[in-house]
């Protein structure tokens, strides 16, 4: 008898528990996310891992798969897909948006911050106007991560900012394109997955890119100098359509933003190794990493105080705000 009662209780209790989590799983939302970067980036393992966070945190509720290397969206049409909502979140690298409005640029302006510290530093000071800035166009940042400091590929040693003129440089945003046309360089945007082809069918023959994106890329097969410019530190960012985001519990934002805050942490930890163990596989792969001379960083400074002036002329109060959030005053 008392075995019966206990068997009738284990399966109301089981039926309790299949209630509750069937439930979850009835409402599972499957999330697709497009991300520009190749899956053996730091970002995107920082991502997947985010994902398995999130799918642990809310019970399997949300059920983030990434969609890497631009094969769901290309980087360019990545923010227009959240944000028109045809899918609720991604990752885009947030100058990429420089034209739109100044303050997505400042990242991106060199060695305005050239190091993990100063790059933290001025995510804090410009992440308020960025988030305005956003939420007005229906979107919020959910967490950033640095690539690794910027430095040249070349196929010969760059002496000189003059020693760039007239080579067909590869961007990835304004800020760069604006660096080689001041260089007197020829800019091509290129996004990262066409960065091989684009070097060996003769479109480009240098580039400005972390040691990240070099080995992505297998820069050594087709250039062999790099200079360790460390010009800056450019974020990555991870949106979310806000009107999907509201529309879910409280519980299940909560777990969302606490995944991407340990999301962010993690992130800019692998960023810094990245830096070192990438740099090192550069060398090991036979490519020159050399330590850039004080001639072409003083024309290279040169270049990033004009295109600061510049900056700052066209940010307006959001921009001397975020300079003086960065700078103390
Ligand atoms: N890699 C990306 C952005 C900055 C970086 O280090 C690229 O080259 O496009």
């Amino acid at each position: 008898m008392t075995r019966r009662i206990d068997r009738i209780l284990a399966t109301v209790v089981a039926a309790g528990a299949a209630l509750v989590f069937g439930a979850a799983s009835a409402q599972a939302a499957n999330w697709d996310m497009p991300t520009p970067y190749p899956e053996t980036n730091f970002h995107t393992k920082n991502i997947v891992q985010f994902a398995a966070d999130v799918d642990k945190a809310t019970n399997g509720a949300i059920k983030i798969k990434v969609h890497a290397n631009g094969s769901l969206f290309k980087h360019p049409e990545i923010k227009n897909a959240v944000r028109g909502g045809q899918v609720p979140i991604g990752e885009i690298l947030l100058s990429n948006l420089g034209n739109e409005n100044p303050v997505f640029a400042v990242d991106s302006l060199p060695f305005l911050a050239s190091n993990y510290d100063e790059a933290r530093k001025l995510w804090a000071a410009s992440k308020p106007a960025t988030d305005k800035v956003l939420r007005q166009q229906g979107l919020m940042v959910l967490y950033a991560v640095a690539w690794p400091p910027q430095g040249i590929y070349a196929k010969k040693e760059l002496k000189t900012v003059d020693d760039m003129r007239g080579i067909k440089f590869r961007t990835y945003n304004p800020a760069t394109s604006q660096l080689a046309k001041l260089a007197g360089a020829v800019p091509t945007q290129v996004e990262v997955p066409d960065i091989p082809t684009a070097f060996t069918t003769g479109r480009v023959d240098a580039m400005i890119t972390s040691p990240s994106t070099g080995v992505n890329s297998k820069a050594w097969d087709y250039v062999s100098e790099y200079h360790d410019t460390q010009a800056w530190l450019p974020n990555n960012v991870i949106l979310v359509n806000l009107k999907a985001f509201q529309a879910l519990d409280k519980k299940t934002q909560d777990a969302i933003l606490a995944a991407a805050k340990a999301a962010e942490e993690r992130g800019w930890k692998a960023s810094m190794t990245e830096t070192e163990t990438m740099t090192k596989t550069l060398a090991e792969k036979g490519m020159k990493v050399h330590k850039p001379t004080a001639a072409l960083m003083a024309g290279l400074k040169k270049i990033g105080d004009q295109m600061i002036d510049e900056w700052v002329k066209k940010a307006g109060a959001d921009g001397a705000a975020i300079l003086k959030a960065y700078r103390g005053k």
